[in-house]
């Protein structure tokens, strides 16, 4: 695996920050030692979420950690992002490539299929979920587990993200099953101390 640096990609969503300051939020993740950063902005004008981006963007770069915008390659790329997160409905990987250039573009997918044609396509790195039942996104996909991860690593040699229901109980399971990464948004804000999540998180590895 080469285009991301640890088997934690956390996530952190502006909607789901369990009633914190986003900035608070994103700072205890770099203090529990994360070095992958995605920033998931699902509601709200352009505006505000290229504000946090690119508050973000200073946070994450003092603390020498990667950071990926969801969904939008406008936005990664006016707050000097390091990469892009596309799902299959966002821009197509084909636009976005000659708009990021050497940056890195990571591809939502959900099959076997989705993962080798992101793999075609040049992506740098694939998400593949649901991993496991969720309540932060209705995916309209059932849980792939285990099991599809296994065909899918068979099939694609691109990093793969697993994510989607991951927690400290299953998350060994997603690297052994052959992610090179385990996403999560809930589980690391959903206790008091974001950070020793994080630091839970990192001790399993
Ligand atoms: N894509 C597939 S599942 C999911 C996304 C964005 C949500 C993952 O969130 P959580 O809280 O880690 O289950
Ligand atoms: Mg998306």
């Amino acid at each position: 695996m080469t285009a991301l640096p640890s088997r934690l990609y956390a996530i952190v969503d502006a909607g789901q920050t369990g009633g914190r300051p986003l900035p608070e939020v994103i700072d205890a993740m770099l203090a529990g030692g994360v070095s992958v950063l995605q920033l998931r902005v699902k509601d709200g004008p352009a505006d505000a979420f290229l504000r946090m981006a690119l508050d973000a963007r200073e946070r994450t770069e003092r603390a020498g950690c990667l950071f990926i915008v969801n969904d939008r390659v406008d936005i990664a790329l006016a707050a000097r992002a390091d990469g892009v997160h596309l799902g299959q409905d966002d821009l197509p990987l084909e636009a976005a490539r000659p708009l990021m250039g050497e940056r890195l573009i990571g591809i939502s997918t959900h099959s076997v299929e989705q993962a080798e044609e992101a793999e075609r396509g040049g992506a740098d790195y694939i998400g593949f979920g649901p991993m496991f039942p969720t309540r932060t996104k209705e995916t309209g996909y059932a849980s792939r587990g285990p099991a599809m991860l296994r065909s899918v690593r068979s099939r694609v040699r691109l990093p793969i993200v697993a994510i989607g229901g991951i927690t400290a109980d299953n998350v060994a399971r997603t690297w052994e099953s052959g992610a090179d990464a385990a996403a999560m948004i809930s589980y690391l804000t959903r206790g008091e101390d974001v950070a020793a999540r994080v630091k839970e998180i990192l001790g399993r590895i």
